[in-house]
């Protein structure tokens, strides 16, 4: 191989060192400023592929289960639970030294068929949530610091609730029955509302704020708020620290959940480098608010993310691509990490 090519694939292959630390170094100054930088995972490849598991323990300080933990794998028919894909993910966390985020319990989807399809009276349905909650976060206790409880309860573009199982059952109250029979379950874990098209201010975010201020006002065990944070190319918002702020004014931890910018193709080296600036201004907004906790990566490489068979016509999402070579968006939030102070 000439010099000319040994150089070339060096630069492919090594992580870029201009415009910030090494990305080696991402869970330590993730860890100095005070906040996770964490991943979804998928169980196949955790299983299989060492070096998805080296790319998982290399740059992040926490995982969240992109799948594996919801409803319809944990409990496919009531009373039986499936743990192989939770433990995998949970048993990876604990040998790395990383966080679990728990996601999720209260959602609209990936319910299992016997769940949505059944007929419920109110204490029916809350004698199958606590079945449920005290088998999942009782198995996890101690090794999973926190909860999505709810998942996306606004419809999505706009400020109502949405309606599914739980709030047709339940009443709107349903949101205050799950947090505080979660934190009956497991007194330690954070719980958190997850949410999405809420990042930057707009009636969805202020029906979640109104939402979050309710619920802390009644005293309910609300911790934090995830904004989930499923971005296009060029449309990241400007005033996600604003947004962040108010809640993290409210007392609550604020994290941005579930990160990726995916780009409508052609995906060209110029939008690629762009991604790197959307993903360094994500960090930066979390580090610039009091009480942000963290930001997680929805997804470990380009050929694991959901964004080619949700959206057609885009890709590209996250900071490394199918060959596992990182792209300028990890650089992006190591550059973040690196620079940013967090306020006193
Ligand atoms: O990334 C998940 C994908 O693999 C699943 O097919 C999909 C099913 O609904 O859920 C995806 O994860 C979602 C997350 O749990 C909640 N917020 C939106 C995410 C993307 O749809």
């Amino acid at each position: 191989m000439s010099l000319v090519v040994i150089v070339a694939v060096l630069a492919l292959v090594l992580p870029r060192a201009e415009g910030g630390p090494d990305p080696g170094e991402l869970p330590a100054l993730a860890s100095s400023r005070g906040i996770e930088l964490g991943v979804a995972v998928a169980v196949d490849p955790l299983r299989d592929d060492p070096a998805y598991r080296d790319l998982v323990a290399d740059h992040y300080t926490s995982v969240t289960a992109e799948n594996t933990m919801k409803w319809e794998h944990v409990q496919p028919e009531r009373g039986r639970f499936d743990w192989s894909g939770p433990d995998t993910v949970v048993d990876f966390a604990v040998e790395n030294g990383l966080d679990v985020r728990g996601h999720t319990l209260l959602w609209h989807n990936q319910q299992p068929a016997w769940l949505s399809e059944g007929s419920y009276d109110a204490d029916g349905l809350r004698a199958i949530m606590r079945e449920h909650m005290e088998a999942l976060l009782g198995r996890y206790q101690g090794r999973v610091s926190s909860w999505d409880v709810i998942n996306e309860p606004f419809v999505d573009d706009g400020p109502e609730l949405r309606g599914n199982l739980w709030l047709d059952t339940l009443s709107e109250d349903y949101i205050a029955q799950a947090l505080t029979m979660a934190h009956e379950v497991d007194p330690e874990a954070e719980l958190y509302i997850n949410e999405f098209n809420v990042e930057g201010p707009g009636p969805k975010a202020d029906a979640l704020y109104a939402l979050a201020s309710d619920l802390l006002e009644r005293g309910v065990p609300l911790h934090g708020v995830g904004l989930q944070g499923h971005f296009v190319h060029g449309t990241v918002p400007d005033d996600l620290a604003r947004n962040m702020a108010r809640f993290s004014d409210l007392g609550l931890d604020v994290e941005i959940s579930e990160l990726d910018v995916r780009i409508p193709e052609p995906v060209t080296e110029a939008a690629v480098a762009e991604q790197g600036e959307e993903y360094r201004r994500v960090v930066e907004a979390c580090l610039e608010v009091e009480r942000c906790s963290g930001v997680t990566v929805w997804g470990v490489t380009d050929a694991h993310s959901w964004i080619p068979e949700w959206f057609p016509g885009h890709d590209a999402a996250l900071p490394f691509d199918p060959s596992y070579r990182p792209k300028p968006a990890l650089n992006g939030m190591a550059e973040a990490l690196g620079r940013r102070r967090r306020p006193s």
